[in-house]
């Protein structure tokens, strides 16, 4: 209703531009670090800042628009509620462990979505200075250049990224460990980038041809995953069945084929939803 997706595209990149350099600026200075949900599971005044920086400009931009933040949504323990509304679904530093041991993999991720369809992703890597973009059916770019996903279909020639994920959980680490596993002996090799945004935007760029993680949030998956998608991968929940956003695990490979493959080796862990 009266939403110009172009204006709300300026919008986001604007975020993503001061996000980022907010991020830049904190980036080498010493850090004031504290925890949430695990001893692992960090966040510091730049992820609170950036958030209510953006979330500030938003509601002076869109008052009617709704908001879900990691530092709003989480810290307030709250689960998320998503609806048909013009929703801005923002995590202001994806890779908080990165950003705090100065590792330059961290990411603003910005997802707009409306009726619940994801419309524009967003993410920006402020260190590297690389802005991944994607609108619904427009497809993915890396700094305005056009991304197309790898066509490995045959998972012993492909690079799978996984996390070892924030939860301390023995069994739940045990399982994670148990899929790297399964992914080392059967593929090329397995990385882990820090920040699911950055992981999907990978995939996108060719960067390696799938990514699974169990245990992430929403905000930080639901702008790469659209990226991702308009790159041509194949974005599903682990077990095959279509993605559902607020089931907090996603699987993504640049092909159908690899996906399944992957899929049928895995232990599916069930964290819970946002
Ligand atoms: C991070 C995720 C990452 C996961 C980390 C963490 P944050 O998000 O993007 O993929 O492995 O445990 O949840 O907390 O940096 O926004």
């Amino acid at each position: 209703a009266g939403i110009d997706l172009e204006v709300i595209y300026g919008t986001a990149l604007e975020l993503a531009a001061k996000a980022g350099e907010m991020i830049r600026d904190a980036f080498w200075k010493e850090k004031s670090v504290d925890t949430k949900m695990s001893a692992a599971d960090l966040v510091t005044e730049t992820d609170q800042a950036v958030e209510s920086t953006v979330k500030a400009i938003i509601s002076a931009k869109y008052p009617n628009h709704k908001f879900i933040g990691e530092e709003t949504t989480a810290a307030a323990g709250n689960h998320c509620v998503w609806t048909d509304e013009p929703t801005w679904i923002i995590d202001p530093i994806d890779g908080t462990t990165n950003f705090v041991h100065s590792i330059p993999e961290v990411t603003f991720s910005l997802g707009f979505t409306l009726n619940k369809q994801v419309v524009i992703g967003v993410v920006y890597a402020p260190i590297k200075d690389e802005l991944f973009t994607a609108k619904l059916n427009q497809g993915a770019f890396l700094n305005g250049k056009k991304l197309t996903v790898n066509k490995t279909k045959d998972i012993s020639k492909a690079v799978v990224i996984m996390e070892g994920g924030s939860s301390r959980d023995v069994d739940i680490v045990d399982k994670k460990i148990k899929n790297i596993h399964a992914m080392v002996t059967n593929s090329h090799g397995v990385r882990a980038y820090g920040s699911a945004a950055l992981n999907l935007s990978h995939i996108a760029a060719g960067r390696g041809d799938a990514y699974v993680e169990y245990g992430i949030h929403v905000w930080d998956f639901i702008a790469g995953a659209l990226i991702a998608k308009e790159a041509g991968a194949t974005v599903l929940d682990p077990t095959g069945s279509e993605l559902d956003y607020m089931h907090r695990r996603v699987l993504c490979a640049c092909t159908p084929e690899l996906a399944k493959q992957i899929s049928e080796k895995l232990i599916h862990l069930d964290m819970g939803f946002d």
